[in-house]
């Protein structure tokens, strides 16, 4: 039993003859099932929230830990779209526990238990909202840098070449294409700024904020981390481009916090496609792309709902990421 999806935009779309036209003629229905799995927004009232981010919210749970939970919420051009993608906030969650099992002999990780079973009394009447896509984490006293790793040339750091031949201040060969593969990966660091926008620093700027012994401790992490995972990666048809870590303090040390390596905190590409000389497609957000280019969305807010074919291909693709990833299938 199906029904025609509720999410269609709601916004008025001048000229959008030619587009609706289009839109009606193609089979855009989610099945009533797919649609009521997908969660945009959590509410535990006994709790109190600890931070909200686009996609991810955090819960203080007492002194030393955190409740993560990833929804389905998407972001595009900045930002959350008002239509959720099936199964995007598993992913994700599994994702990050994939890598910190796969990196746990490099660096220790912030992770206490993604089992429900085992998450306090008072959340089992949230199960169901819960299972596969949270894990309960020991807080850390968070480091107030992001540790960005670039193994390609993209995004901002494309940008900052093209003007001045550098990023974060390291010096890059000559010629380089946009995308080009790096002759090594480089430490690109960046701090929040206001603007909500993350700013590049270079290495003695993050020596300024954190001290140099921690910051060079956190870059070579960061490059091990890198290398093993994008490798890893690359062996199963992805090129993670480029990715943000973020590190804190715990009972462990230097520990890998937050999520990781997750298509929402790098680039993926599929590798079968990589052409370096241009933007590459995004592994996971290509549809979601074109279509608000197509709608010629102002990218302002309100940002627009999605077709229902358009959240469920780009479903699609969030789960044959973990499977390609992992080999393992993202279970209904
Ligand atoms: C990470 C963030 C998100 C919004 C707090 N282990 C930790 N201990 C203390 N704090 C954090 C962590 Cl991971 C922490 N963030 C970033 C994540 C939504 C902001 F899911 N905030």
């Amino acid at each position: 039993m199906y029904a025609i999806a509720r999410d269609r935009p709601l916004t008025k779309i001048s000229l959008g003859l030619e587009y609706a036209t289009i839109s009606a003629c193609r089979i855009s229905l989610m099945s009533p099932e797919l649609l009521d799995s997908v969660l945009l927004h959590t509410d535990f009232p006994e709790l109190k929230l600890h931070a909200s981010g686009k996609v991810r919210d955090v819960y203080t749970l007492d002194q030393d830990r955190l409740l993560f939970v990833a929804t389905d919420r998407i972001s595009a051009f900045d930002y959350v779209l008002a239509t959720g993608v099936p199964h995007k906030g598993r992913v994700l969650t599994q994702i990050s526990l994939f890598w910190f099992e796969f990196l746990r002999d490099l660096v220790p990780n912030h992770l206490l238990t993604a089992d429900v079973s085992q998450y306090p009394a008072a959340l089992q009447q949230y199960a169901d909202q819960l299972r596969g896509r949270s894990m309960i984490v020991a807080r850390a006293e968070m480091f107030p840098v992001e540790c960005v790793v670039r193994g390609y040339i993209s995004g901002s750091a494309w940008k900052e070449y093209k003007a001045s031949g550098r990023v974060c201040g390291i010096e890059l060969p000559k010629g380089l294409r946009e995308s080009d593969r790096l002759p090594e990966p480089i430490f690109t660091p960046s701090t929040k700024a206001v603007s909500g926008h993350d700013e590049n620093i270079s290495f003695a700027e993050m020596s300024k904020l954190v001290g140099p012994e921690l910051s060079g401790q956190l870059r070579d992490l960061t490059l091990a981390v890198y290398v093993k995972a994008a490798d890893y990666a690359l062996q199963k048809g992805i090129i993670i481009a480029d990715t943000k870590f973020e590190f804190g303090r715990t009972a462990r040390g230097i520990t890998l916090a937050d999520e990781v390596l997750t298509p929402d905190s790098s680039r993926f590409w599929p590798a079968d496609k990589y052409a370096p000389g241009q933007a590459q497609e995004s592994f996971d957000k290509q549809y979601v792309r074109d279509y608000l280019e197509e709608i010629r969305w102002n990218k302002r807010p309100p940002a627009p709902a999605l077709p229902a074919e358009v959240a469920r291909r780009t479903s699609e693709k969030y789960v044959e990421a973990y499977h390609q990833l992992t080999g393992l299938v993202l279970d209904a």
